[in-house]
């Protein structure tokens, strides 16, 4: 009987195919991980420090200058960098898209259209890449996976444009809220500004990251819980040391003391690192292939089919 027969080969011959996660494991790692990152937001919160913070490694201008007499530099031009960073045998190429403060200008209408437009483009570089005849083995890939949105350290609301602006990277792309420069409000002003941003989204009906799937076993929607009761993450950047007991940490010195921004109780700075490397890592590039991309790629082959019809067919004599 069949059943006997299988039972049979799994009690004398050791197939080996339970070494896959191996073979796996060693063509990832051969290849490395993309990671692709955009930091968006109005002009002066931060962004480009807290992605070296992020980081570890000066990888972006900042205004925050080691020596003062090197001049503040602003970002003036959306601009991606590359790094490749290895930990343990895991190499990770990441790109980090800096964009400049958008938001500033008297009108500000449709001031988010290059940053979506940035994002849809690097879609579009994908899918024509995957529609050609004879496809790379790897396809480059520079879709975002990640967003990060900075919110000004203000404590009461959020302004109409950036409402604005959320709602519209969120249709393309997973969109990670952070409150810029938290230093500048105190825990329980932090803890209020937190609440009411989360209520504000759900009133405007912005939906972000992390989206629970039927794939998602209990820790995973448990774990997706937790990040949406934190989000958006108070964080603190730096590019700079400061001394706490006698031992150089990452930090800033205000008014009120010094910030050691790798203490949990100071701000959440770890926690967003946590996510971003530990957590999340591969779910946020999944989520980018699986929602987003993929409702970009429909949207265009659609659209394709639909000027197919409408173009007249050539005449055979033609
Ligand atoms: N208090 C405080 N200051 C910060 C923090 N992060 C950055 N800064 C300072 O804010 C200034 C602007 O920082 P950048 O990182 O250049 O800001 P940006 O958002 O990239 O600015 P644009 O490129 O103009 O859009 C610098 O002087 C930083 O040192 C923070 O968490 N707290
Ligand atoms: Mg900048």
């Amino acid at each position: 009987m069949a059943s006997t027969d299988a039972e049979e080969v799994r009690a004398t011959a050791y197939v080996g195919f339970d070494t896959i996660t191996q073979q796996i494991e060693h063509k990832l790692l051969k290849r490395g991980f993309q990671f692709n990152v955009i930091v968006v937001g109005q002009t002066g919160l931060g962004k480009s420090t807290l992605i070296n913070t992020i980081f570890a490694s000066h990888l972006i201008d900042s205004k925050g200058r080691m020596e003062s007499d090197v001049p503040v530099r602003q970002t003036t031009e959306i601009q991606a960098a590359s790094h490749v960073i290895s930990e343990n045998g895991v190499r990770l190429r990441l790109n980090i898209v800096d964009t400049p403060g958008y938001g500033d200008m008297v009108n500000n209408e449709n001031c988010w259209d290059p940053i979506v437009k940035y994002i849809k483009d690097q879609h579009s570089a994908y899918l024509r890449k995957e529609l050609t005849a004879v496809r790379d083995r790897y396809i480059q890939d520079t879709r975002i996976h990640c967003c990060l949105f900075f919110i000004n350290p203000t404590g009461h609301s959020l302004r109409p444009i950036d409402i604005i602006v959320m709602k519209k990277l969120s249709e393309v792309v997973n969109v990670v809220p952070v409150i810029a420069k938290a230093d500048s409000l105190t825990m329980d002003e932090r803890d209020a500004f937190k609440q009411r941003i989360r209520a504000e989204l759900v009133y405007h009906n912005i939906v972000l990251y992390p989206f629970d799937t039927d794939e998602n076993d209990d820790e995973e929607l448990r774990l997706n819980e937790r990040i949406r009761n934190m989000i958006p993450f108070a964080v603190v950047g730096s590019e700079r040391n400061v001394l706490i007991d006698g031992k150089q940490v990452r930090g800033r010195k205000n008014r009120w003391g010094v910030i050691n921004i790798e203490d949990e109780n100071h701000c959440e700075f770890v926690y967003l690192r946590n996510f971003l490397t530990r957590t999340h890592l591969q779910d946020l590039i999944e989520t980018t292939a699986q929602i987003h991309y993929e409702a970009f790629r429909s949207k265009q082959l659609l659209a394709l089919k639909e000027n197919a019809k409408e173009q007249p067919r050539p005449s055979p004599a033609a």
